[in-house]
């Protein structure tokens, strides 16, 4: 049996939390194509004020373990995070294979170190359902061996 795709996604947390419904549906359907080891990231339990959880060494460490054993990367964008960036950083310096979904409609324009570059899959998006036809042709393209070819 082959083994479940592990999938990190990333969204915004202390960045901001308006977009979390989204991060909802967005996990919902990744956990169609496998693993999720970022759940929470779609808890719109969580606020970016909360500081009931483990202590921010403890969640950069787990983190950058659970990036580490990621087989791709999924960020969605349109809501500026420092953490989502040093997320995207390290995924590049890991070879990750990465999408970043970002909406057409946000009023602030995307950072030129995520659109610009060119080790990551930037795709724009208006709806849920574009949203996963996106994830769908992106896992494919890497599942099917062509990961590599996925700025293409
Ligand atoms: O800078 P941000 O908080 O917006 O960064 C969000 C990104 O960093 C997400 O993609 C997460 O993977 C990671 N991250 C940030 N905070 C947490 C967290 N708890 N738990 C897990 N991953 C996190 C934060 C504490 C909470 C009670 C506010």
């Amino acid at each position: 049996m082959k083994p479940e795709l592990k999938i990190y996604f990333a969204g915004a947390i202390r960045g901001g939390r308006d977009d979390a419904h989204i991060y909802a549906e967005i996990i919902s359907f990744l956990n169609g194509f496998g693993e999720v080891l970022t759940e929470h990231v779609g808890d719109q339990s969580l606020t970016e004020a909360g500081d009931d959880g483990p202590d921010d060494r403890y969640i950069h460490d787990r983190d950058m373990v659970w990036l580490n054993q990621s087989d791709i990367v999924i960020a969605e964008v349109t809501n500026p995070s420092l953490g989502v960036g040093y997320e995207l950083g390290s995924a590049v310096n890991m070879g990750k294979p990465i999408l970043c979904l970002y909406r057409m409609d946000a009023r602030q324009r995307l950072s030129a170190m995520i659109s610009g570059s060119p080790d990551m899959k930037v795709a724009e998006y208006k709806s849920i359902n574009e949203a996963e036809e996106l994830i769908k042709v992106f896992i494919n393209s890497v599942t099917s061996g062509l990961g590599k070819d996925r700025n293409k």
